[in-house]
């Protein structure tokens, strides 16, 4: 059998839960930014957070089968209004209170702010899941004062420009070696490389080649021996390569799942959660039959 993580990296504590990552399992995505073009910022009332819909869309993703729920209160998309740290608090811990006291997921805060962080890490999140990889003031120390895993998502620029005319020598080997500096970076501020996942970060700063050429050679990502996350879930390499608008890039969507999964993905990052569990159980199913 070919393993993809030791015996001892399948299983990883996400606070107070338990996963087996020789499985696969996905991440619901639950936006709870007025600006969200996911979701047409409709888990918002005039700009105040409604909690209720947010909640019934958590019932419905566990429902479904997610092991995860991603919840973000700051949106990445270039232009997006810059929010404050309290607004982000706002956002998002009554939100993890909420889905903690119900429901039994994983919580997931995308977050870059240390405050939020921490916050959230009390508040009951099992996984601290950063689009910049703590690279903000004071991430790295917050981050490790949680005792939380954390996902670092490789981004190239920031988000208000980092899709104007993307370079790289070579995007495996660059954002391969932008992980071994960053586990490094974890490790010296007392984060240990067991709590580390990595994620290559499908459309922050890469071309639709970039991003293809990323999943065609996960595997370079996947020999590190980390458990590997990815989102593509609705994004533009769907579109670009289909030509069809965010709304009806689910099949693409799951096409690009499986081949994750397939090549060792363990956390597939979604807005549709039960195709796309479906699809990974019977990718699954195969890939455990010998
Ligand atoms: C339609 C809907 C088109 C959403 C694009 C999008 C990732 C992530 C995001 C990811 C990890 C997004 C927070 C971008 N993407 N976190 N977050 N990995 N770990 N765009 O790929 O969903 S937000």
């Amino acid at each position: 059998m070919c393993r993809v993580l030791t015996k001892r990296q399948a299983k990883m504590l996400f606070g107070d839960q338990r996963l087996n990552l020789t499985e696969p399992h996905v991440m619901g995505v639950i936006n709870v930014t007025p600006d969200s073009f996911s979701d047409g910022g409709s888990l918002f009332a005039s700009q105040s957070l409604c909690l209720d819909a947010a909640m019934e869309r958590a019932r419905a993703m566990v429902a479904e089968g997610a092991s995860f729920l991603d919840i973000g209160g700051e949106s990445t998309r270039p232009g997006a209004d810059r929010v404050s740290v309290q607004q982000e608090l706002d956002r998002v811990i009554p939100v993890i209170e909420a889905i903690r006291a119900s429901l039994n997921v994983v919580v997931s805060v995308d977050t870059s702010t240390p405050e939020v962080m921490i916050a959230a890490g009390k508040a009951g999140a099992g996984l601290i899941n950063d689009v910049r990889a703590l690279g903000r003031e004071g991430a790295l120390q917050a981050a490790a004062g949680t005792q939380l895993p954390v996902c670092l998502m490789h981004m190239q620029g920031d988000p208000k420009t980092m899709q104007d005319n993307p370079v790289y020598d070579s995007v495996v080997e660059d954002v391969s070696l932008y992980f071994d500096e960053r586990i490094k970076q974890c490790n010296h501020m007392g984060i240990p490389t067991e709590r580390i996942l990595i994620d290559p970060g499908f459309g922050f700063g890469k071309t639709l080649v970039h991003n293809l050429q990323l999943l065609n050679h996960l595997n370079l990502l996947i020999n590190k021996g980390l458990p590997v996350l990815v989102g593509m879930s609705r994004k533009s390499m769907i579109g670009d390569v289909l030509n069809k608008p965010v709304d009806k890039r689910l099949h693409g969507g799951l096409a690009v799942s499986v081949m994750a999964y397939e090549r060792g993905a363990r956390i597939v990052r979604a807005h549709d959660v039960a195709p796309t569990v479906d699809a990974l159980r019977m990718a699954h199913a195969v890939m455990m039959s010998d």
